[in-house]
């Protein structure tokens, strides 16, 4: 079977569907392929916060009713720091700026909502999808679904199939630079039917490692342990999850992790990664398939949307007069903000993680940093202005 399209997009993740939408706000047509589910795409567990300038963004996309309903908006964070907690106030830090912690399936199950209502076009389940002709004027995706080929003719392809997506790695060997850095511990992650122990995200550095108590709902808590980079969850009983969590989270103010039912667990890994430039002829990476960070800093899914703000203006000013000059600037644009992101997430995990390779001078130096970080106000106000975002460039 074979289709034409304005923009072929790979990957309905967050980029991918908020590409799809804000190009149809642009009036340019788009398909979306993707290898999962549907259902698999709504139920995914991963990101919790978002900046100031994405909710700003689903909102001008028409994706924010229900985030403006039931999103949870902070005002900042607390850091626990040997027992003691010391809250980080964005709104006052930042001129007025918050956060909202809202689930990124629900971000997803909103953005396939909006888009199917609109008539646009989501292929879920496609197999062995692959993208051809990249370097010339009418490349192609093509995949399989019901046993029967399927192509799909357009102008341009956007790669948003996240970090082990096909895209990426259709471009030859030698076009891009890659910039990476692995870290020596993972995170294992659980969700759980609590209430949350507080009102805001506590980051808690200690001498068994890092932890984070966030949530998803009133009713649901999502906590982390730092972990080894090979960890196996299947050693992790729900006891021993909740000893270490209470033993990490405590606090000297009489503070009390309440427990809960487990019902998810994880380990995700912690790598840092770029590539440049995010385009290989007609084929225009965006989100996870050209960079990803440590979860620290709460970047991954808002410089997703941060790049596809960029993308769909880009194609809309060529679709709309032949214009390519910001298609010809994308790369550039994004990994401005991309590195700065880069450098925050990699300051978050430096400053919160026990690294196994510290020397007891390294320790002291953390121990000095965090203490200036709680206690200056210009170190608060520079975690505080890169936690909530910093604003989008004029483009
Ligand atoms: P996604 O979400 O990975 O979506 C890619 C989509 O492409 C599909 N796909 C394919 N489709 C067709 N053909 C193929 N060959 C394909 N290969 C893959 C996939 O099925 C999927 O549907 O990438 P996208 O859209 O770029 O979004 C990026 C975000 O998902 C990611 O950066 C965040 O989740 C990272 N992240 C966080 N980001 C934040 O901004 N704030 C957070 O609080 C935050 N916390 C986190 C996180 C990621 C975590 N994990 C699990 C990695 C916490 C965790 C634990
Ligand atoms: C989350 O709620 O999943 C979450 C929150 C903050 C982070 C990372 C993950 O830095």
């Amino acid at each position: 079977m074979k289709s034409e399209t304005q923009v072929g997009i790979v990957g309905a993740g967050p980029a991918g569907l908020l590409l799809s939408q804000l190009l149809a706000l642009h009036g340019v047509d788009s398909c979306v392929i993707e290898c999962r589910s549907r259902e698999y795409c709504e139920t995914r567990v991963r990101a919790g916060v978002l900046e100031h300038g994405t909710v700003e963004l689903l909102k001008q996309a028409g994706a924010a009713e229900r985030l403006q309903r039931e999103g949870l908006q902070h005002q900042g964070i607390y850091l626990r720091v040997r027992r003691k907690d010391h809250h980080i106030n964005f709104r006052e830090l930042t001129g007025g700026k918050t956060i909202t912690v809202y689930a990124q399936q629900e971000v997803v199950k909103d953005l396939i909502a909006i888009r199917l209502a609109g008539g646009g076009k989501i292929e879920f389940e496609a197999e062995d999808t692959s993208v051809h002709q990249i370097e010339g004027p009418d490349p192609a995706i093509r995949y399989r679904k019901n046993g029967e080929v399927c192509e799909v003719g357009c102008q341009f392809i956007a790669g948003c199939d996240g970090f082990h997506g096909v895209s990426r790695s259709s471009i030859p060997e030698g076009a891009l630079n890659t910039f990476d850095k692995t870290y020596p511990f993972a995170w294992l992650g659980i969700l759980a039917k609590v209430a949350p122990s507080s009102d805001e995200l506590v980051y808690a550095n200690h001498e068994r490692g890092f932890s984070l108590l966030s949530m998803r709902t009133p009713e649901i808590s999502r906590l982390y342990l730092q972990c080894e980079p090979d960890e196996d969850v299947e050693t992790w009983s729900d006891e021993r999850i909740w000893s270490e969590l209470q033993a990490r989270l405590a606090n000297n103010d009489g503070w009390s992790l309440k427990e809960g039912p487990i019902f998810q667990k994880g380990v995700t890994g912690m790598r840092s990664f770029v590539v440049e430039p995010m385009q290989y002829g007609r084929l225009y990476l965006a989100g996870d398939a050209a960079h990803i960070v440590p979860p620290t800093g709460a970047k991954g899914l808002n410089l997703a949307v941060a790049d596809v703000w960029v993308l769909a203006q880009a194609f809309a000013n060529f679709f709309h007069s032949g214009d390519h000059a910001l298609l010809d600037r994308y790369s550039e644009i994004c990994l401005r903000r991309i590195w700065n992101a880069q450098r925050f997430s990699w300051w978050m995990t430096s400053l919160l993680h026990r690294f196994p390779s510290d020397s007891s001078f390294d320790q002291r130096r953390q121990a000095a940093e965090l203490d200036y970080v709680v206690n200056s106000q210009a170190a608060s106000k520079t975690l505080a202005e890169n936690y909530v975002g910093l604003p989008f460039e004029v483009i």
